[in-house]
């Protein structure tokens, strides 16, 4: 091959290999580098006749690419914080010597939106540009066309657009990518989704665990997934989980799901979401529950000393399969909506906070497909903000607030259900506490301003004054 490529690509674990397939599959002659020159040299060696060229050398790699060079980096990032270097640091000192001005770098792996906005400075007082994009869609997702979350100057998405339309999933013949917004906009929205990704997750692992204790096989539960990914609640986390719930183990025949230990691990982005949310002082308790959750799910020793030691009542549940299921659903949707209300309540706060000019409309729409996330109801978060750009919270849209006030019998009743058996639903009822706290016209930080008040002198407005005008109370003496 003595044409340059187009897009060159550094780190072929399984995520980077499929993203050169999927560039190579779109007509697009692709360079590739990875650091251990063996996995180049099988990766090129296994997909013969395809327009690849597999490079030795960092230097080589460069010179094999057309200029301005697109270069994704796809390797292994550790970094949490923005002060650690990480793979991608490294890859990037080695490469800043061999490229040229207006060179393209890409991260397309998880990393912190800080790390990318210190990257995406650092390249362009080398003259280069940078864009930081989180990818959606797992090893399948990369491959055949996954959802992408690109930030970065807009002049240098104009030139990556091309590229990453192809190469994106499709829905209704739109690309699942947007330019999500300046510096580290496209990396922060990908910490969301996937901050939301674990609260879907969570919901589903609460309705599997209700039915479970009401008797249901797993057979029947598969069954139940399967044909709610027939309504309106399609989507690719309700249909993985049918499936999985009908895989059996070939060894037992046991459904495999059930010889799973019950230890959830995570990668950190999740925790990551829970900081920024807490930073930006924007409630996202479902997300929240689905992290503690999984914290709680892996200290299984503590678990099991705890329930040979702490009570609760017998599980006794005799409602009607039938009926159950319908509840379930019910719940499920309801607090699924709270769940995606909350994240993108704090995609809009950090927005405006960073001046991202995010259009949440158009992010609900790229997660329609290739991503984790994708589902039949994004096409109605798209709706309720191109209705209203200004929308305060999803809740609001009138498709959801009908959906909520129509589902709530049924959400309060399973979250009742499961409490009484002493089931846990915390992600299920951090829901519906939100829910009832937001629509609370009165809450009871009356009582909480009094205490605060009676401790500490911080003083509290009244009922009957104009707003802004604060009052103390000399309250009794308690302390002997
Ligand atoms: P390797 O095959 O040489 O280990 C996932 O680990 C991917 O990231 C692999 O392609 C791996 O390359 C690459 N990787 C991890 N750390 C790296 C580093 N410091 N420099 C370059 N590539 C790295």
């Amino acid at each position: 091959m003595s044409q340059k490529s187009d897009f060159g690509l550094i780190g072929l674990a399984v995520m980077g290999q499929n993203l050169v397939l999927n560039v190579e599959s779109r007509g697009f002659q692709v360079s590739v580098f990875n650091r251990t020159t063996a996995t180049t040299d099988e990766f090129i060696a296994k997909h013969p006749g395809k327009k690849l060229v597999g490079a030795k050398t960092l230097e080589e790699f460069v010179q094999s690419l057309a200029t301005p060079r697109k270069i994704q980096i796809m390797v292994k990032s550790n970094a949490v914080k923005d002060s650690d270097r990480d793979a991608v640091d490294a890859v990037i000192e080695q490469l800043i010597p061999l490229l040229e001005k207006d060179d393209i770098v890409i991260d397309g792996g998880n990393s912190y939106y800080l790390t990318t906005e210190r990257r995406d400075k650092y390249l362009a007082e080398k003259g280069l540009r940078f864009i930081g994009a989180g990818v959606s869609g797992g090893e399948e997702g990369a491959r055949k066309g996954p959802s992408i979350m690109p930030g970065g100057p807009a002049s240098t998405w104009e030139v990556m657009k091309p590229i990453f339309e192809s190469i994106s999933a499709k829905v209704d013949g739109e690309p699942c990518v947007i330019h999500i917004g300046t510096g580290g906009a496209g990396h922060y929205v990908k910490m969301i989704h996937n901050g939301i990704e674990y609260g879907d997750m969570q919901l589903i692992c609460e309705a599997y665990n209700i039915f479970k204790n009401a008797g249901f096989t797993t057979d029947e539960i598969a069954k139940v997934f399967t044909d709610w990914n027939d309504g309106d609640m399609q989507s690719y986390l309700i249909q993985i989980t049918g499936k999985a719930l009908e895989q059996k183990d070939p060894e037992t025949g046991t459904p495999i799901v059930e010889l799973i230990v019950d230890k959830a691990g995570q990668k950190g982005t999740g925790q990551w979401t829970l900081l920024n949310a807490a930073e930006n002082a924007v409630v996202i308790s479902t997300i929240n529950a689905a992290v503690e959750a999984r914290i709680l799910s892996s200290k299984k020793k503590a678990r099991v000393a705890a329930s040979k030691e702490l009570t609760g009542p017998t599980v006794n549940i005799t409602t009607d399969k039938a009926e159950l299921v319908q509840k379930v659903h019910d719940a499920l949707y309801a607090s699924k909506v709270i769940s995606y209300a909350q994240g993108l309540d704090l995609i809009k706060t950090m927005g405006e906070a960073k001046n991202w000019g995010l259009d949440l409309g158009r992010i609900a729409s790229i997660w329609r497909g290739g991503c984790i996330i994708r589902a039949r109801f994004l096409n109605k978060i798209t709706d309720a903000y191109r209705e209203n750009a200004e929308l305060s919270n999803l809740m609001l849209a009138p498709f959801f607030k009908d959906l909520l006030s129509k589902t709530q019998q049924n959400w309060r009743e399973v979250v009742s259900l499961a409490t009484l058996n002493g089931i846990p639903v915390p992600a299920f009822s951090a829901s519906l506490g939100y829910y009832d706290s937001y629509r609370a016209e009165r809450l009871p930080a009356n009582l909480l301003q009094a205490q605060r008040d009676f401790f500490g002198a911080h003083t509290y407005e009244r009922t009957d004054k104009p707003e802004g005008e604060f009052f103390h109370t000399e309250w009794p003496e308690v302390i002997g």
